[in-house]
């Protein structure tokens, strides 16, 4: 009762509410994704943008309109992005201004650009993330809307744009919601905006969509995958070439507009983190084509290994956020990744677990040359609301999302469906349904999901219902942080219910980057360095661990983490601090990894 009279009561004071309320998408899809898009020739809209932050959402009845005040002109015009303050796309808002630190709501945000349209053409604007939901209007027309922050999308402007000058009017909302993905509360900062690369691409009528060019498992060297065509008749044809392998095939497209590719290669050098391998992709169909950069390798599992080409592979790793480094904020750019990846590799990795949301396409195209094997997650973080539908719809739209856009990605092995969610039937049918989605949409990589563990006494116990739907089992573990002292792992054993490769998905603890002290006294150096060097001599104890992920390679901003002259608003778990300074718990991971210390010998 109480919640319908506040409904009401805003509702009558603030009208304009009400029509966004009508205009808020039900998790649309984009209508078109395009694999490559950042392969493609595009017009870039990076840069600086005008901005007016409209914390009661009042902007929504007029501010796309980006009306002028003329001379003599009465309207109540009160809003003039011509005189409002910049912020940089990509680049999240919190960041770049000091009073936005903590704002949640909306942000408006328009450029001017001048374009010429060729003729026959199809023209996108396309979105590299915008969190969380956005609205998109062209010269005033509405083009689109989109929920989710971490997945690229495209809106149409083919009737919208037109020759010389034109505008572009964006309204983006990081408002938490109870049914979101993720929901209300995460342990990573929720950094609004247009945190990623905004451009257009044109496109010929008929062009090449998505793609999918892998290579085929067994020890052969077939290259197969699909192309699909939008907008041809069926008969459109198609042509995929690896010049690098004299290796050339043509087919045509069918009735749902997929062509279907087969190619015998010789000579082909596998891609992986030792030989990061690779090829120039040709791809026409009609006056479209596009050339992307793609590493070809098999990924599986036999029992309880993991197999990468066909060999058993052991997984060095550690977890990234989307954090950059020095500069804070969420990472977006080339330098942003190798900075990152380059302490991964540094610190002796082969692999790393992207948390917990699709990260750019700068960060994937960086692991593909770097060699580094990604874990990728769709945001389906602790307790959603799995229960409803429409969160379901959400999920089921970001996963599609990330996988549509990122399959061609050699690094990424494993999709994880989600990250310590509650064991209850309601939540393992959700992600049970997400699982079987993504292997409609993707039959060649591995699913896994990082799970909560459970205890009896000095055994951690893996049986989670979720384990019978995955690939391969992601366990999350604190001891040593969140329960027992270190030595507490000395004493652990491990049963896991499944026959099926374990990664141990999550571990570590907190320390403030040149606090030293004594081993046991907790936010030193030393305390996180000896949760360390106990968790690795219980991982040789797991007979079917397959793979690590440290919890968390850098330092990074979250708003519960708020122990004052240690935190100060980051979680400290971070190998290296968020200016860059190594921990001595870096170089003990890094002792074990590069010795092969830990894990299976491969
Ligand atoms: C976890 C979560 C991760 C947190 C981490 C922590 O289990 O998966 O998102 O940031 O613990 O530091 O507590």
């Amino acid at each position: 009762m109480k919640m319908l009279l506040t409904l009401a009561a805003v509702a009558s004071l603030a009208g304009t509410n009400l029509s966004r309320a009508q205009q808020a998408p039900e998790a649309v899809r984009s209508p078109i994704v395009l694999t490559g898009a950042d392969m493609r020739p595009a017009t870039s809209l990076n840069g600086e943008w005008a901005t007016i932050v409209d914390p009661y959402s009042n902007g929504f009845s007029s501010y796309f309109r980006n009306q002028k005040q003329q001379a003599g002109d009465t309207r109540p015009i009160e809003y003039d992005f011509s005189k409002s303050p910049t912020l940089k796309v990509p680049g999240d808002w919190n960041t770049q201004r000091d009073a936005l630190l903590y704002y949640e709501g909306t942000v408006w945000y328009e450029r001017e650009f001048t374009y010429q349209p060729k003729e026959h053409t199809r023209i996108f604007l396309h979105i590299g993330a915008a969190n969380y939901r956005s609205w998109f209007w062209v010269n005033g027309k509405k083009v689109c809307e989109h929920e989710g922050g971490y997945t690229s999308f495209n809106c149409e402007v083919t009737e919208a744009i037109h020759a010389g000058g034109n505008f572009v009017v964006a309204a983006v909302d990081n408002t938490r919601h109870e049914d979101g993905v993720p929901t209300l509360k995460t342990d990573w900062w929720n950094y609004g905006g247009l945190t990623r690369a905004v451009s257009l691409i044109e496109v010929p009528e008929t062009f090449i969509d998505q793609y999918d060019v892998h290579l085929a498992r067994g020890a052969g060297a077939t290259i197969e995958g699909w192309v699909h065509v939008v907008g041809g008749e069926a008969g459109a044809k198609v042509e995929v070439e690896i010049p690098e392998l004299a290796a050339k095939t043509a087919s045509v497209a069918g009735g749902d507009g997929r062509a279907a590719i087969h190619l015998e290669v010789s000579g082909l050098e596998r891609w992986s983190p030792e030989t990061p391998k690779l090829y120039r992709v040709k791809i026409s169909a009609g006056r479209d084509s596009i050339e992307d950069l793609i590493g070809f390798r098999t990924i599986e599992t036999r029992g309880t290994e993991i197999l990468l080409n066909g060999k058993p592979i052991f997984l060095r790793g550690v977890c990234i956020h989307a954090e950059a480094p020095y500069r804070g904020g969420r990472a977006y750019s080339d330098k942003d990744a190798e900075t990152l990846l380059g302490w991964a590799k540094e610190l002796g990795a082969n692999y790393v677990r992207l948390a917990h949301y699709p990260h750019d396409e700068t960060m994937l195209r960086a692991a593909d040359r770097m060699g580094l094997l990604v874990w990728s997650e769709n945001p389906v973080y602790w307790a959603i609301q799995f229960d409803n539908p429409k969160v379901l719809a959400k999920a089921e739209q970001q996963l599609d999302e990330e996988i549509e856009t990122s399959r061609n990605h050699a690094a990424i092995i494993l999709w994880s469906m989600a990250n310590e969610t509650p064991n209850n039937e309601t939540r393992t049918r959700f992600i049970e349904s997400l699982a079987s989605h993504a292997r409609e949409l993707d039959a060649t990589r591995l699913i896994t999901a990082a799970l909560l563990v459970r205890a009896e006494g000095h055994t951690k116990i893996v049986d989670d219902p979720l384990g019978k739907t995955l690939d391969v089992i992601g366990a999350n573990e604190y001891i040593g942080w969140y329960e027992q002292t270190p030595e507490g792992a000395d004493t652990t054993e491990w049963r896991v219910a499944y026959d099926k490769p374990l990664i141990m998905s999550e571990f570590g603890g907190g320390a403030k980057a040149g606090l030293h002290g004594a081993e046991n006294e907790r936010w030193t150096e030393e305390y996180q360095a000896d949760i360390y060097r106990h968790q690795l001599a219980m991982f040789n104890r797991i007979p079917q661990l397959r793979g690590l992920s440290a919890w968390i390679l850098m330092d990074f901003r979250s708003p519960t983490r708020n122990l004052a002259g240690i935190q100060d608003g980051f979680n400290r778990k971070g190998l290296i601090s968020d200016q860059g300074q190594k921990k001595a718990a870096f170089f003990v991971l890094q002792k074990a990894y590069l010795d092969r210390t830990v894990g299976k010998a491969e």
